[in-house]
C-alpha cells in the first residue's frame, strides 16, 4: 500500500469489480467511503481513436511519479466487453508502470455495467479520490454522450486531436469541443498540423465569450516525450487558475454530477417499478390493448410521479 492511499490496490480492485457488475448494490460502498477531497487532482483525456491518449497517458504518469505523486488511471472502452486488467497491455500503454506501486490503472468495458459506463466510471473515480490519489486521469474515446458525461467529473480535459483529421474534426460531437480546456495536437510530427491549429484557434475566437479560462493549445508527440513539460505547465496553470477563479466551476460540476447520478438512479428505479408494479402493469396492459396510447401512458406516470413527490414535500 502506498503511504497516503487509504486502501490496498486488491481490495480496490475487487470494490470496482462489485460496482461494475452491481452499481445499485454498491451504493452502501459508495456512501460509507465518500469523502470529499479536494487535494486529488481529476484530469480527463479525450478525443477521436488512435490520437494518442493512452500514450500521452502513460507520459503524464511518468511526470507525476517524477514529482512523487500517487496516480490513478481509469481506460473508458465502451466498445469492449472486457474489464479490468487483460487488455492492459496492447490497448492502454501502460504496461511499464504495472510493478510501480504508486500507480493503479483500470479498464472498464461495457461489461455488466447494468446502469451505463459512464456512472460507473464516476463511482469508480470518486472512490479512488476518497482513497486519496494525488492524481486521477481518466482516458474515454470522445465519441457518444456517455464519453462527454464521464469528463464532468474532470477538473481539467485534455481533448487530444492529431493532424489529418480534415473535417473530422467537425464530425467529432458538438459537445465534445466545449469540454476542452486544454487543446492537445499530438502526433505534431505529423504533416497538417498548422492547418488544425488554425482550425482550433478559430474555435477558441469564434467561442471567445464563452470562456472564463481560455484553452491553451500545445503540440506534442507523445512517443517522443515531446511537448511533455509544455503540457505539464498548462496543466499546472489551469489547476492554479482553478484554486482562484474556480469555485463556480467546481460548483457547477458538484451540481451537474448530481443530477447526472440522480436521474440515473431515479431512471432505475422507475424501471424497476415499471417492471413490478401492478399500476404500471395495468397502464401497459391498457396501452397494449389499445385503450391509452404511449403519451397518455407518460403522462398519467409524470403526472403520479409528481403526486409522490409532493406528498413527500408536505
Ligand atoms: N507518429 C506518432 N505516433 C504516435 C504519437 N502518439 C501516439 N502515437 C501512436 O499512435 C498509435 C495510437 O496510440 P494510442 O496511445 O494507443 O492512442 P489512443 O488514443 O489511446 O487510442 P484508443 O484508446 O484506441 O482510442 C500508437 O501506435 C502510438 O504509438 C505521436 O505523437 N506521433
Ligand atoms: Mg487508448
Amino acid at each position: 500500500m502506498t503511504s497516503n492511499i487509504s486502501m490496498d490496490f486488491r481490495s480496490l480492485a475487487k470494490l470496482i469489480s462489485k460496482i461494475e457488475n452491481n452499481r445499485i448494490g454498491s451504493e452502501q460502498d459508495l456512501i460509507n467511503l465518500y469523502k470529499e477531497n479536494s487535494e486529488t487532482v481529476v484530469i480527463g483525456i479525450t478525443g477521436p481513436p488512435g490520437a494518442g491518449k493512452s500514450s500521452l497517458t502513460d507520459k503524464i504518469i511518468y511526470e507525476y511519479r517524477k514529482l512523487g505523486k500517487t496516480v490513478g488511471v481509469v481506460a473508458v472502452d465502451p466498445s469492449s466487453p472486457f474489464s479490468g486488467g487483460a487488455i492492459l497491455g496492447d490497448r492502454i500503454r501502460m504496461s511499464d508502470h504495472a510493478n510501480d506501486s504508486g500507480v493503479f490503472i483500470r479498464s472498464m468495458g461495457s461489461r455488466g455495467s447494468l446502469g451505463g459506463l459512464a456512472p460507473a466510471t464516476i463511482d469508480v473515480l470518486n472512490i479512488m479520490k476518497s482513497i486519496g490519489f494525488d492524481v486521477l486521469i481518466v482516458e474515454t474515446v470522445g465519441v457518444g454522450q456517455s464519453e462527454i458525461d464521464v469528463m464532468s467529473i474532470a477538473d481539467t480535459v485534455l481533448l487530444v486531436l492529431v493532424p489529418g483529421l480534415g473535417d473530422d474534426i467537425q464530425a467529432l460531437k458538438a459537445g465534445i469541443m466545449e469540454i476542452a480546456d486544454i487543446f492537445v495536437i499530438n502526433k505534431a510530427d505529423k504533416d497538417g498540423k498548422d492547418r488544425l491549429i488554425a482550425e482550433v484557434n478559430m474555435i477558441i475566437q469564434l467561442n471567445r465569450h464563452r470562456f472564463k479560462w481560455v484553452p491553451p493549445i500545445v503540440e506534442t508527440v507523445a512517443t517522443e516525450n515531446k511537448g511533455l513539460s509544455a503540457l505539464m505547465d498548462q496543466i499546472s496553470d489551469r489547476f492554479s487558475w482553478l484554486k482562484s477563479n474556480g469555485s463556480d466551476v467546481k460548483k457547477d460540476k458538484i451540481l451537474n454530477q448530481f443530477k447526472q447520478m440522480a436521474l440515473d438512479r431515479i431512471g432505475n428505479d422507475i424501471m424497476k417499478m415499471l417492471n413490478s408494479n401492478k399500476i404500471f402493469d395495468k397502464w401497459t396492459a391498457d396501452l397494449l390493448a389499445g385503450k391509452s396510447n404511449p403519451y397518455s401512458a407518460m403522462n398519467e406516470l409524470g403526472n403520479n410521479l409528481q403526486i409522490k413527490w409532493e406528498e413527500k414535500e408536505k
